[in-house]
């Protein structure tokens, strides 16, 4: 009769010296597979006599349960010794500084646009922000530019095709019928072309008193040196009861010094045109062109950095704002203009080619104040 101690250890050995779960694997085939030693015994008992067999049985299946217990236990080892090798292997740490060559930056614009958000919300100022693609409804009829405008031509404004107002025009892409003929005359959709429709929607939700800024996108068909198809905007409203041009006057000079960091900026209000405003102006800062490159600040020159006026009542008409009660200002500015003015970026086009190297230079760290 096989003597199960010696059997026990035989296979308790392998079981011990398995130093992976692949190894251990193959210690269990041998006792306990179809075809191992302890499964073999097994098969033994059919030619045993009725006394024996009982006893024997008894005793391969208590050798059967030990085993397994060895293999479970061996099992748990392994893993635990498994995973605190990966945990070794992967383990970082977190107070290392980071690897400079793969440090992004902020870019210039989402810094600038941060800046001027931080200027304008200690004035009081509210941050929203809109779609891209607008109602040609909010982004020009509200503000009082009508069909005939020459700012709505083809060449200014990236127009969207195939999709009418509402749902006229669906039908007929999906190869349906339309239910109704198409509408006389649809209003597209527009990508749009400055961000005042985010203070549109702001008029046309909120009670006055507002201080509105918006920052953001805005896009015109237009490229060369000096333009984009896509650039940014920031733009500013302020509707209550008793707002006048002298508040406007004295926010954007405070911003502008703020801004620039220079607490004697020169401000020049220049007479100007907007549809959305009446009277409108442009604002132009001082600086120095004498010596062929530009200082802010410094000199007799003149600057334009941004456009403003009293809101136009027809446009506080068309927000549902009553004019009889209600009057404010509001203002518009290039983000890039005033991004290149401060940090010397000499290209508009730089903005926007992705160029790492060009990041690194003018880009900003995440932890800069
Ligand atoms: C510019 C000029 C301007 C506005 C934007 C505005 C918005 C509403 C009502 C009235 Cl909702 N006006 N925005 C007003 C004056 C000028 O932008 O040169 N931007 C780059």
């Amino acid at each position: 009769m096989t003597d199960l101690s010696t059997l026990k250890s035989e296979c308790a050995g392998a079981i011990e010296a398995a130093t992976d779960l692949a190894a251990l694997e193959v210690a269990r085939v041998a006792a306990l597979g179809k075809k191992g030693k302890v499964t073999g015994l097994l098969k033994t008992l059919g030619g045993l006599p009725e006394g024996e067999r009982r006893e024997f049985g008894a005793r391969i299946n208590t050798l059967k349960d030990e085993l397994e217990e060895l293999i479970a236990a061996r099992r748990a080892a392994i893993e635990a010794k498994d995973l605190d090798a990966r945990l070794a292997f992967e383990r970082a740490d977190v107070t290392l500084s980071p690897r400079p060559e793969q440090t992004g930056a902020l870019h210039p614009i989402t810094r600038t646009i941060a800046e001027i958000c931080n200027l304008f919300a200690q004035m009081g100022f509210k941050v929203a922000e809109g779609p891209h693609i607008e109602d040609d409804a909010l982004n020009f009829t509200a503000l009082n530019m009508p069909p005939d405008h020459p700012a709505r031509q083809m060449q200014d404004t990236f127009y969207l095709e195939g999709m009418g107002s509402g749902v006229e025009g669906m039908g007929s892409e999906t190869g349906q019928s339309d239910p109704e003929p198409p509408a006389q005359n649809p209003k597209p959709y527009v990508l749009r072309t400055h961000t005042s429709p985010v203070q549109v929607r702001a008029m046309l939700k909120e009670k006055p008193p507002l201080r509105v800024l918006a920052p953001g996108r805005v896009f015109r068909c237009d490229s060369d040196q000096t333009h984009a198809p896509m650039f940014h905007q920031v733009e500013g409203l302020v509707v209550d009861e008793a707002t006048h041009m002298g508040h406007l006057k004295g926010t954007l000079a405070d911003f502008m010094r703020a801004y620039f960091n220079a607490p004697n900026l020169k401000l020049r209000f220049r007479p100007s045109y907007f549809p959305f405003t009446e009277p409108s102006a442009e604002v132009d800062i001082g600086c120095d062109r004498s010596d062929g490159g530009l200082k802010i600040c410094e000199g007799e020159d003149w600057l334009e950095v941004l456009g403003c006026g009293m809101v136009h009542p027809k446009v506080l008409q068309n927000c549902g704002v009553d004019p009889a009660r209600y009057q404010g200002y509001a203002f518009g500015m290039g983000v890039e203009r005033l991004a290149m003015l401060k940090y010397g970026i000499p290209d508009l086009r730089t903005f926007f080619e992705a160029d790492l190297r060009w990041l690194r230079h003018y880009g900003f760290s995440v932890l800069d104040q």
